[in-house]
């Protein structure tokens, strides 16, 4: 064997090796997690979702009731908020009305869906409520619980 093949070998393997640490680090980190979140009036279902921390997160809300909804969690620590707003979404009708911007927000037309992702920071539990007035009351809430990674 010459020693141009032996070192050509030798650099395989070291492409190898990072290759494999590489692949390692992407594993540790948890998927993204799309989550399906139907409402109705007056009801999200499910009533409590689990996810964990540093994950990306999309919640897709599927408007199937009769009235307008929203998806709001008013304090939660996130990274990378974005609303996708799909057809019909109504993404800031309600802000006016309340005096704190809510971390993450989003909201649909009946008959229609709207999603938003976000990337929880901090294990804990959190509500998520439908902000349309009197919603919330009518049993329009659930819970969101951010596990430790
Ligand atoms: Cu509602």
């Amino acid at each position: 064997m010459s020693t141009r093949s032996a070192l050509w070998i030798l650099a395989g393997c070291l492409a190898l090796s990072l290759g494999a640490v590489l692949l390692s680090a992407c594993a540790s980190s948890p998927a993204a997690l799309e989550l399906g979140l139907p409402a109705t009036d007056f009801r999200f279902e499910p009533a409590s979702m689990e996810v964990m921390a540093g994950q990306q997160v999309t919640v897709t809300m599927d408007n199937q009731g009769t009235l307008e909804h929203d998806f709001v969690i008013q304090e939660i620590p996130v990274e990378k908020t974005a609303a996708e707003s799909g057809v019909g979404a109504t993404a800031s009708h309600t802000m006016d009305e309340m005096e704190i911007e809510p971390a993450v927000h989003m909201g649909a037309m009946p008959g229609l869906s709207s999603s938003v992702t976000f990337v929880p920071t901090k294990p804990g539990t959190y509500e998520y409520f439908c902000a349309v007035p009197g919603h919330k009351e009518a049993g329009m809430v659930g819970t969101l619980i951010v596990q430790e990674r």
